[in-house]
């Protein structure tokens, strides 16, 4: 059955959770022998905060699915394709759709490597381990340091159940990633004007990593087809400023010692390597008490930012104490 992305919107459910997800749930779907990583995926990924079984409304219907809605507003697919960062393809917000028309999604492979038990390269249909109509949607308040923000469905599923695949060691203690070098398909990393170090690179401590809200994302929108947002390949952390959801990965890698960031080696005064989103810690440049919602070209509101861009309930126990040291 194909995936209908309106046929979500037509159910609504209060959501009782701390943050706002949709999320399929493939039933007796027999879908156990895709890979390695579709094993994980039944049973053992989503013991997610607060979750209940009553969160969970409608019926397994053959092929499709349980999901709920939980009635959030998205910002509007239009503008969350147009207004992009991917400084791979240039610096302007619209440089990531206007000039990644070269840019071929197809074949994909990540290489898990580093302190882990089991390294390899996969394809990318392996890390989803069930096809893409089956993952998780979730709707994330997503929140650049440039101080904009939207709210974008996200499918994938929890990093989590991909890492615990290939056994990280218990000296790993941060995962490093490595997004794709293609200077020849992607004209931001063949410019001179560009004064990054490419590849783009990010990190995140293990228990980030682990986080189950980390969530390994393979569309937007219902949607793989978009180079612009980091497909076919991303990982978004919600509760992190947006460069530390680091675009088109190809690689992930088990490490002992922190690990380089792009921007923070380009600038670590203004972006911090931890980088999470505390409205009460200013940019050098400008305040980050408030953010710009985009809603859609036409709306943007201006509404509080939040500790842990409203994900405290869930992450604030990996920061103790002086939050200064997380910034
Ligand atoms: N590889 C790579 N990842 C990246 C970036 C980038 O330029 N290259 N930009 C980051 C920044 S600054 C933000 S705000 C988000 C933007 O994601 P979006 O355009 O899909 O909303 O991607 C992040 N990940
Ligand atoms: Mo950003």
């Amino acid at each position: 059955m194909e995936y209908r992305f309106e046929e979500k919107l037509m159910t609504r459910v209060t959501d009782q959770s701390s943050y706002r997800r949709r999320r399929f749930i493939a039933g007796a779907l027999g879908l156990g022998a895709f890979s390695a990583f579709s094993a994980l995926r039944y049973g053992d990924s989503v013991s997610v905060a607060n979750e209940t079984d009553q969160d969970l409304t409608a019926k397994n219907d053959g092929d499709i699915l349980l999901f709920e809605d939980t009635g959030a507003r998205l910002t509007t697919k239009h503008a969350a394709t147009h207004y992009n960062n991917a400084y791979e393809f240039g610096w302007d917000k619209t440089d990531p759709y206007q000039k990644s028309g070269a840019f071929e999604l197809k074949p994909w492979q990540v290489t898990f490597d580093g302190l882990c038990a089991k390294p390899g390269t996969f394809d990318l249909d392996d890390l989803m381990g069930m096809p893409f109509s089956h993952l998780e949607e979730r709707v994330y308040d997503f929140r650049c340091v440039e101080a904009w923000s939207m709210a974008i469905p996200y499918n994938g599923r929890s990093l989590r159940d991909i890492l615990q695949v290939v056994e990280p060691l218990g000296s790993a203690r941060y995962v490093a990633f490595t997004s794709v070098l293609r200077p020849e398909q992607m004209p931001g990393q063949a410019s001179a004007f560009s004064t990054l170090d490419w590849p783009y690179v990010e990190a995140l401590t293990i228990e980030e990593a682990m986080h189950p809200l980390t969530f390994a994302t393979f569309g937007v929108y219902g949607d793989q087809t978009l180079p612009q947002n980091g497909m076919p390949f991303r990982v978004t952390v919600p509760w992190k400023y947006g460069f530390k959801s680091p675009k088109f990965v190809v690689r992930m890698t088990f490490t002992e010692t922190r690990p380089k960031a792009t921007w923070h080696l380009e600038n670590p005064r203004e972006y911090g390597w931890y980088s999470n989103v505390y409205p009460d810690i200013s940019h050098p440049r400008w305040s980050q008490a408030t953010e710009r919602r985009i809603w859609s070209e036409g709306e943007i509101e201006r509404i509080p930012s939040r500790p842990y861009n409203g994900y405290a309930n869930e992450v604030a126990h990996l920061y103790p104490g002086d939050r200064q040291q997380y910034r």
